[in-house]
């Protein structure tokens, strides 16, 4: 299975681009970023690693939910050159950048300035284990959660390598095997920021790798390096932990995104499940179809946004799948915090850690969309649904005392809303997987020949529109720029077209058939106001065709 398999860690040139699938062009930033390594820290790197960006064709804010998303990576990517810095053995009054395991992270985009980070040891917040509460020590970077900043992404990957792989009481020894090493590391990336092409997976992903490789923990036993050698750690370990590394900066996030970034192949979209454990299996997509992005150059702001977007929405879905299960009778442990994946399984008699059968699912699902009924706010007067429900409403739909509520939806994130939406977000969410399941299945029946191209297409196209009114009127994550933008791209000829990502700002993805590519990105730029103007590589900054990418890879120097 793809989670199973090694993370590739290439020593020869030739077969890395070849795996790419990709133009000399890719050859050409891999030696200039190992070119500019040289000039601004006098030597060679070691290694440099690279995480895709993805764009999702359908599957909007359902894998925190643990439902199947349908993404495929992109060939814009991160590369992270990085190689072990040389420390002077005494120096009279040591700089921070003589520490073990200090950092001198740069970046070419001059707008991302340099920086140095050091780790230290500090005591972790109070874990519950058994009846205990323990302070475990733990190794901490400052990560700042209320800004963005290009480096809380590279520290994040840092911190998942630092706490899996080196004891913080080591930091008093003298052994220095035991001790992360002092890092350069140069960054570059062509994932635009912000735009729900996740380069902030990208960057974690690819920092991840980083670190474990210039630490040596990525290579293979010695005697196992062959051409390409195979590393010791799968595909499915490096996601966890990215998806951990990820959480520091802020985002409750799903694993949509570094899943996509790690496992993806350079021919087929992916489907990528969670439950009950990370599984992720090629779709191949129709003959004659291309994914255009298009941004709609609203930066959607994740760090600023979090606490009324997108963490929200995640306690909102969260407490609305307890609510479900009260009201349909389904058990949930008093402080489990049951998804709404969850929900629909035990309804259907799903034991723990088994998967019901597509087929199972789809009606399972289907049934959920008039179940979800029973969520509708009641209304007092015209309008009040709209609203929601207030925090008291939501405790007492929950059924859970105050107290505990407290404790189990809302001490581990911050939020911030007077009022909750649980019937729309979960509505949407229990459509939303089905649709997803549908778009695997037309691209399969595609793939058997047993429809005809057209036909798939419009039928992806369909699905593709009903996911953009969902996540606009449901969800609430669209904005007037991408409703516009998507309109615009079914009027110039796309068979159906969404945000993808986050949203809230960002990118959108449209399904135009191949031929008509060229004419679509045209007419998208003359009547989507912000292009106006645009032309040659600032256009293709913002409007381009992607192609299925190969997932993360390290490229060890000799
Ligand atoms: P973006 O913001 O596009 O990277 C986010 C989450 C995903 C998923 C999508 C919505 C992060 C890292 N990723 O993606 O897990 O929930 O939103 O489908 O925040
Ligand atoms: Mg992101």
């Amino acid at each position: 299975m793809a989670a199973e398999q090694p993370i590739p860690l290439y020593t020869n040139l030739t077969e890395l681009y070849g795996n790419l699938g990709t133009s000399l062009n890719h050859a050409l930033r891999w030696n200039d970023l190992a070119e500019e390594f040289q000039k601004r820290f006098g030597r060679k790197p070691a290694y440099i690693a690279r995480a895709p960006g993805r764009v999702n064709l359908i599957g909007e804010h359902i894998d925190y939910a643990l439902f199947g998303v349908l993404p495929a990576a992109i060939e814009r990517d991160i590369l992270i050159a990085c190689g072990p810095r040389v420390v002077p053995t005494s120096v009279p009054t040591p700089e921070p950048h003589h520490t073990p395991g200090s950092v001198i992270a740069e970046n070419l985009q001059t707008k991302y300035p340099r920086q140095i980070f050091v780790p230290a040891r500090r005591l972790s917040t109070a874990q519950e284990i058994g009846e205990d509460r323990v302070h475990a020590e733990e190794w901490h970077l400052d990560i700042n959660t209320k800004e963005l900043r290009w480096e809380s992404y590279v520290k994040a990957g840092y911190y998942g390598v630092l706490n899996h792989y080196f004891a913080p009481s080591d930091l008093a020894t003298t052994q220095s095997d035991k001790l992360p090493i002092p890092v350069d590391l140069l960054v570059t990336g062509t994932v635009p920021a912000g735009s729900g092409l996740s380069s902030s997976a990208a960057m974690v992903v690819a920092s991840t790798l980083a670190f474990l490789a210039v630490n040596g923990k990525l290579d293979a036993q010695s005697g196992e390096i062959t051409s390409s050698a195979v590393a010791r750690l799968t595909k499915g370990e490096l996601v966890k932990m990215a998806m951990e590394n990820e959480k520091r900066v802020g985002v409750n996030s799903g694993g949509m995104d570094q899943a996509a970034s790690v496992i993806s192949n350079a021919s087929s979209a992916l489907y990528i499940t969670f439950y009950p454990t990370l599984k992720a299996t090629p779709v191949p997509l129709p003959a004659g179809s291309v994914f255009v992005c298009a941004n709609s150059l609203v930066v959607s702001d994740k760090a600023v946004g979090a606490k009324r977007q997108y963490n929200l929405r995640v306690v909102e879905t969260l407490v609305g799948a307890r609510a479900l299960a009260r009201i349909l009778g389904v058990p949930v442990g008093e402080k489990e915090r049951i998804t709404l994946r969850e929900v629909v399984g035990r309804l259907l008699g799903e034991a723990k850690g088994e998967e019901l059968d597509v087929a199972h699912l789809m009606k399972g699902l289907e049934r959920m969309g008039r179940e979800v009924e029973a969520l509708r706010p009641k209304t007092h007067g015209e309008g009040d649904e709209e609203l929601g429900v207030t925090m008291e409403e939501m405790i007492e739909i929950s059924g859970l005392p105050e107290d505990l509520f407290q404790e189990v939806y809302l001490s581990w994130v911050e939020v911030e809303a007077t009022h909750f939406q649980l019937y729309k977000r979960a509505k949407h969410v229990y459509a939303e997987a089905l649709r997803v399941l549908q778009f695997r299945q037309a691209c399969l029946d595609a793939a058997k020949h047993s429809v005809d191209g057209n036909t798939t297409l419009e039928t992806l196209g369909q699905l593709m529109n009903e996911s953009q009114t969902s996540c606009a009127e449901l969800f609430e994550c669209s904005c007037p720029e991408l409703n516009d933008l998507t309109q615009l791209a079914r009027q110039a000829g796309a068979f159906g077209s969404r945000l993808t990502g986050a949203g809230w700002g960002g990118c959108t993805v449209s399904l135009v058939a191949e031929d008509r590519v060229e004419s679509f990105i045209e007419q998208i730029r003359d009547t989507y106001a912000p292009y106006q103007g645009l032309e040659g590589e600032a256009l293709n900054e913002v409007i381009f065709a992607t192609r299925p990418s190969s997932g993360a890879c390290v490229y060890k120097f000799d």
